[in-house]
């Protein structure tokens, strides 16, 4: 059992190394690596069901994420309603129109060739939830939140990563503006939308565009 202090007049435990050795450390850096480098965002999803207790317990796991003050300043509404869902898909597709229409530039859209983005989403209605993460200005008390963006950032790659790690996939999806998210899924006003993303099983038939990633030369340096 770990040992309780006070510090501070605040309660503590111990926290103790898991004491790996090096060569086991090392093992499981590459191991987790090659797990995570088997992402892909995807696209087409299957209508194949996946039981509320794997989302929940997928929401739990970024909710675990480091944030301001420990203010954990996120909500995340999940969606199963297939007419709430389908709700989302006209108006996200509303946006998405006018976006790629008129709002993108032809620079941006010829960065987005490669990935086969258009405004269609049906991805919206066809994966069996839709998690729209909500960062919270403030806490529902109107007392202060530190580092929103930040932490909800962090708490993204959390969700991400436990979505891969369950055999589940995902897809990151910034329709822009999305405020209607906030309208359809009735949120308070310290609330935000911030990332809305669909979790299901890839289709049968999903082709991802085969990116590369950058080589650990270009996205680093040690000094
Ligand atoms: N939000 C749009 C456009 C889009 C923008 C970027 I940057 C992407 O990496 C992918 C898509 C859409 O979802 O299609």
């Amino acid at each position: 059992m770990s040992q309780k202090i006070l510090i501070n007049n605040f309660p503590y435990i111990s926290y103790a190394n898991k004491n790996f050795d090096a060569d086991t450390i090392l093992e499981k850096s590459r191991t987790f690596y090659e797990q995570m480098d088997a992402r892909r965002s995807v696209r087409e999803f299957s209508d194949k069901p996946v039981n509320q207790e794997v989302i929940e317990k997928i929401i739990q796991t970024a909710s675990t994420a480091p944030s301001g003050a420990h203010k954990q300043p996120w909500t995340f509404v999940a969606i199963q309603n297939p007419e709430i869902k389908s709700e989302i898909r006209k108006a996200a597709e509303k946006e998405e129109y006018e976006s790629y229409t008129n709002r993108m530039t032809d620079e941006w859209k010829g960065d987005l060739k490669p990935l086969g983005t258009d405004w269609q989403k049906p991805f919206l209605e066809i994966a069996p939830w839709l998690i729209v993460m909500f960062s919270q200005t403030t806490a529902p008390d109107k007392s202060k939140h530190y580092y929103v963006q930040e932490s909800c950032g962090i708490a993204a790659g959390f969700l991400i990563t436990a979505i891969h790690q369950a055999g589940l996939c995902t897809l990151t999806h910034t329709p822009s503006p999305m405020n209607f998210l906030k309208k359809i899924l009735n949120r308070p006003d310290n609330e935000r939308p911030y990332l809305l993303l669909p979790a299901g099983y890839a289709a049968d038939d999903c082709y991802v565009p085969d990116i590369q990633r950058k080589e650990l030369s270009e996205v680093s340096v040690f000094i």
